[in-house]
Protein backbone atom coordinates (compact mmCIF):
# COMPACT_ATOMS: atom_id res chain seq x y z
CA UNK A 1 0.00 0.00 0.00
CA UNK A 2 0.95 3.38 -0.78
CA UNK A 3 1.12 5.92 1.70
CA UNK A 4 -1.11 8.74 0.14
CA UNK A 5 -1.66 12.72 1.29
CA UNK A 6 -5.21 13.48 1.85
CA UNK A 7 -5.00 17.32 1.57
CA UNK A 8 -7.81 19.32 2.92
CA UNK A 9 -9.38 23.05 2.12
CA UNK A 10 -10.77 24.80 5.00
CA UNK A 11 -13.65 26.99 4.29
CA UNK A 12 -16.17 25.09 2.45
CA UNK A 13 -14.63 21.51 3.64
CA UNK A 14 -14.40 21.41 7.10
CA UNK A 15 -15.92 24.27 8.57
CA UNK A 16 -18.60 26.68 7.13
CA UNK A 17 -16.44 30.47 8.07
CA UNK A 18 -18.10 31.22 4.72
CA UNK A 19 -20.90 33.26 6.57
CA UNK A 20 -18.72 34.77 9.09
CA UNK A 21 -16.54 36.11 5.97
CA UNK A 22 -19.63 37.04 4.66
CA UNK A 23 -20.85 39.37 7.41
CA UNK A 24 -17.32 40.97 8.26
CA UNK A 25 -17.27 42.15 4.64
CA UNK A 26 -20.97 43.21 4.26
CA UNK A 27 -19.83 45.56 6.98
CA UNK A 28 -17.07 47.40 5.04
CA UNK A 29 -19.06 47.18 1.48
CA UNK A 30 -21.94 49.23 3.86
CA UNK A 31 -19.68 51.93 4.74
CA UNK A 32 -18.79 52.33 1.10
CA UNK A 33 -22.51 52.30 0.06
CA UNK A 34 -21.76 49.07 -2.03
CA UNK A 35 -24.75 46.14 -2.91
CA UNK A 36 -22.82 43.28 -1.70
CA UNK A 37 -25.30 40.66 -1.57
CA UNK A 38 -24.64 36.60 -0.48
CA UNK A 39 -24.62 36.07 -4.38
CA UNK A 40 -21.00 38.43 -4.36
CA UNK A 41 -19.84 36.46 -1.50
CA UNK A 42 -19.39 33.39 -4.11
CA UNK A 43 -16.84 35.38 -6.16
CA UNK A 44 -14.83 35.15 -3.05
CA UNK A 45 -14.68 31.90 -1.56
CA UNK A 46 -10.97 30.81 -1.72
CA UNK A 47 -9.86 33.79 -2.94
CA UNK A 48 -7.38 35.95 -0.75
CA UNK A 49 -8.23 38.60 1.83
CA UNK A 50 -6.11 40.93 -0.63
CA UNK A 51 -8.30 40.00 -3.87
CA UNK A 52 -11.46 40.05 -1.88
CA UNK A 53 -11.51 43.14 -1.12
CA UNK A 54 -10.32 44.39 -5.12
CA UNK A 55 -12.99 42.66 -5.87
CA UNK A 56 -15.64 44.40 -3.74
CA UNK A 57 -14.11 47.55 -4.82
CA UNK A 58 -14.80 46.88 -8.45
CA UNK A 59 -18.31 46.15 -7.65
CA UNK A 60 -18.68 49.32 -6.33
CA UNK A 61 -16.92 50.77 -9.05
CA UNK A 62 -14.32 52.41 -6.18
CA UNK A 63 -10.76 53.59 -6.66
CA UNK A 64 -8.96 53.60 -2.79
CA UNK A 65 -5.43 54.34 -1.89
CA UNK A 66 -3.52 51.40 -0.54
CA UNK A 67 -3.53 53.22 2.57
CA UNK A 68 -7.52 53.00 2.51
CA UNK A 69 -6.93 49.64 1.84
CA UNK A 70 -5.35 48.57 4.31
CA UNK A 71 -7.79 49.87 7.14
CA UNK A 72 -10.59 48.04 5.49
CA UNK A 73 -8.41 44.78 5.39
CA UNK A 74 -7.45 45.45 8.55
CA UNK A 75 -10.82 46.08 9.98
CA UNK A 76 -12.53 43.27 7.64
CA UNK A 77 -10.27 40.66 9.57
CA UNK A 78 -10.97 42.00 13.36
CA UNK A 79 -14.45 41.72 12.59
CA UNK A 80 -14.18 38.03 11.00
CA UNK A 81 -11.71 37.03 14.07
CA UNK A 82 -14.41 38.39 16.44
CA UNK A 83 -17.05 36.01 14.96
CA UNK A 84 -14.28 33.31 15.40
CA UNK A 85 -14.15 33.94 19.10
CA UNK A 86 -17.00 31.35 20.54
CA UNK A 87 -16.84 28.54 17.64
CA UNK A 88 -16.22 24.79 18.53
CA UNK A 89 -16.22 21.34 17.65
CA UNK A 90 -20.10 22.15 16.47
CA UNK A 91 -18.68 24.07 13.43
CA UNK A 92 -16.97 21.01 11.31
CA UNK A 93 -19.07 20.49 8.54
CA UNK A 94 -21.41 16.77 8.76
CA UNK A 95 -19.53 14.13 7.90
CA UNK A 96 -15.93 15.05 7.93
CA UNK A 97 -14.73 13.83 11.43
CA UNK A 98 -15.68 10.18 10.38
CA UNK A 99 -13.21 10.51 7.43
CA UNK A 100 -10.43 12.23 9.13
CA UNK A 101 -10.95 9.48 11.75
CA UNK A 102 -10.85 6.82 9.06
CA UNK A 103 -7.98 8.07 7.10
CA UNK A 104 -5.99 7.82 10.51
CA UNK A 105 -6.78 4.03 11.27
CA UNK A 106 -5.45 3.36 7.76
CA UNK A 107 -1.89 5.53 8.54
CA UNK A 108 -2.50 7.94 5.55
CA UNK A 109 -0.92 11.13 6.05
CA UNK A 110 -3.35 14.31 6.16
CA UNK A 111 -2.47 17.88 5.62
CA UNK A 112 -4.80 21.50 5.53
CA UNK A 113 -3.99 23.30 2.17
CA UNK A 114 -6.29 26.89 3.14
CA UNK A 115 -5.91 30.34 1.74
CA UNK A 116 -6.82 31.59 4.93
CA UNK A 117 -4.69 33.12 6.96
CA UNK A 118 -6.43 32.52 10.04
CA UNK A 119 -7.01 28.74 10.01
CA UNK A 120 -4.83 27.36 12.51
CA UNK A 121 -6.48 29.27 15.69
CA UNK A 122 -9.79 27.81 13.40
CA UNK A 123 -8.51 24.18 13.87
CA UNK A 124 -7.33 24.43 17.43
CA UNK A 125 -10.92 26.47 18.58
CA UNK A 126 -12.63 22.98 16.30
CA UNK A 127 -10.70 20.53 18.35
CA UNK A 128 -8.80 18.73 14.78
CA UNK A 129 -5.63 19.88 15.05
CA UNK A 130 -4.29 16.67 16.25
CA UNK A 131 -5.57 14.69 12.79
CA UNK A 132 -2.97 17.40 10.62
CA UNK A 133 0.27 16.25 9.78
CA UNK A 134 0.84 19.21 7.98
CA UNK A 135 -0.56 22.85 7.91
CA UNK A 136 -0.14 24.91 4.85
CA UNK A 137 -2.02 27.96 5.09
CA UNK A 138 -2.40 31.63 3.64
CA UNK A 139 0.80 32.74 5.31
CA UNK A 140 3.05 30.20 3.81
CA UNK A 141 2.67 30.97 -0.24
CA UNK A 142 2.92 33.76 -2.28
CA UNK A 143 0.86 32.78 -5.03
CA UNK A 144 -2.47 32.38 -4.72
CA UNK A 145 -5.17 29.17 -5.89
CA UNK A 146 -5.40 28.03 -9.02
CA UNK A 147 -1.46 28.23 -8.91
CA UNK A 148 -0.91 25.08 -6.98
CA UNK A 149 1.55 26.03 -4.46
CA UNK A 150 -0.29 25.64 -1.27
CA UNK A 151 -1.05 22.12 -2.46
CA UNK A 152 2.40 21.40 -3.61
CA UNK A 153 4.05 22.38 -0.16
CA UNK A 154 1.22 20.04 1.62
CA UNK A 155 2.66 16.60 -0.25
CA UNK A 156 5.93 17.87 0.12
CA UNK A 157 6.21 18.33 3.83
CA UNK A 158 3.85 14.88 3.79
CA UNK A 159 6.60 13.20 1.78
CA UNK A 160 4.26 12.44 -1.06
CA UNK A 161 4.58 12.87 -4.72
CA UNK A 162 1.75 15.07 -6.33
CA UNK A 163 0.11 12.43 -8.20
CA UNK A 164 -0.60 10.35 -4.81
CA UNK A 165 -1.97 13.14 -3.17
CA UNK A 166 -5.93 13.77 -2.89
CA UNK A 167 -7.45 17.28 -2.19
CA UNK A 168 -11.08 18.06 -0.85
CA UNK A 169 -12.19 21.61 -2.52
CA UNK A 170 -15.34 23.34 -2.31
CA UNK A 171 -13.83 26.08 -4.58
CA UNK A 172 -13.42 26.45 -8.34
CA UNK A 173 -9.87 27.77 -8.05
CA UNK A 174 -8.82 25.25 -5.32
CA UNK A 175 -10.10 22.31 -7.82
CA UNK A 176 -7.86 23.99 -10.33
CA UNK A 177 -5.05 23.98 -8.69
CA UNK A 178 -5.10 20.30 -7.62
CA UNK A 179 -5.62 19.47 -11.49
CA UNK A 180 -2.64 21.87 -12.45
CA UNK A 181 -0.58 20.01 -9.52
CA UNK A 182 -1.45 16.55 -11.00
CA UNK A 183 -3.43 15.43 -7.76
CA UNK A 184 -6.88 13.71 -7.46
CA UNK A 185 -9.24 16.41 -7.29
CA UNK A 186 -12.05 15.96 -4.76
CA UNK A 187 -15.25 18.45 -5.51
CA UNK A 188 -17.39 19.11 -2.42
CA UNK A 189 -20.73 20.75 -3.61
CA UNK A 190 -22.61 21.29 -6.43
CA UNK A 191 -21.85 19.81 -9.77
CA UNK A 192 -22.79 22.36 -11.58
CA UNK A 193 -20.20 24.58 -10.07
CA UNK A 194 -17.22 22.68 -9.69
CA UNK A 195 -17.45 20.02 -12.84
CA UNK A 196 -13.41 20.08 -13.64
CA UNK A 197 -12.67 17.71 -10.23
CA UNK A 198 -12.08 14.41 -11.05
CA UNK A 199 -14.72 13.16 -8.62
CA UNK A 200 -17.95 15.51 -7.06
CA UNK A 201 -20.02 15.48 -3.92
CA UNK A 202 -22.20 17.49 -2.31
CA UNK A 203 -20.82 16.72 1.17
CA UNK A 204 -18.55 14.60 3.70
CA UNK A 205 -21.84 12.47 4.42
CA UNK A 206 -22.03 11.11 0.83
CA UNK A 207 -18.30 9.96 0.74
CA UNK A 208 -18.45 6.38 1.86
CA UNK A 209 -15.39 4.83 3.31
CA UNK A 210 -15.19 2.15 0.15
CA UNK A 211 -14.80 4.99 -1.76
CA UNK A 212 -11.74 6.33 0.30
CA UNK A 213 -10.35 3.01 0.34
CA UNK A 214 -10.10 2.68 -3.28
CA UNK A 215 -7.92 5.59 -3.22
CA UNK A 216 -6.03 4.32 -0.94
CA UNK A 217 -5.32 0.76 -2.32
P1 LIG B 1 -8.41 35.08 5.71
P2 LIG B 1 -10.10 28.47 2.16
C1 LIG B 1 -10.39 31.12 2.19
O1 LIG B 1 -10.32 29.91 2.88
C2 LIG B 1 -11.83 31.58 2.11
O2 LIG B 1 -12.58 30.70 1.29
C3 LIG B 1 -11.89 32.96 1.50
O3 LIG B 1 -13.22 33.42 1.44
C4 LIG B 1 -11.02 33.91 2.36
O4 LIG B 1 -11.02 35.21 1.81
C5 LIG B 1 -9.59 33.36 2.41
O5 LIG B 1 -9.62 32.05 2.96
C6 LIG B 1 -8.65 34.22 3.23
O6 LIG B 1 -9.03 34.16 4.56
O7 LIG B 1 -8.96 36.45 5.56
O8 LIG B 1 -8.84 34.37 6.97
O9 LIG B 1 -6.91 35.04 5.53
O10 LIG B 1 -11.38 28.14 1.47
O11 LIG B 1 -8.89 28.57 1.24
O12 LIG B 1 -9.83 27.58 3.35
MG1 LIG C 1 -12.70 26.73 0.47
Amino acid sequence: MIKKAFIFDLDGVIVDTAKYHYLAWKKIAEELNIDFTLEHNELLKGVSRVRSLDIILELGQIEASQEDKNKWLFQKNEDYLSYLVDIDQSEILPGVLPILKYLKEQNQAIALGSASKNARPILEKTGIMPYFDAIVDGNDVSNAKPDPEVFLIAAQLLGVLPEDAIVFEDSVAGVQAANIGKMTSIGIGEEAILYQAKYIFKDFTHIETSFIASLIK
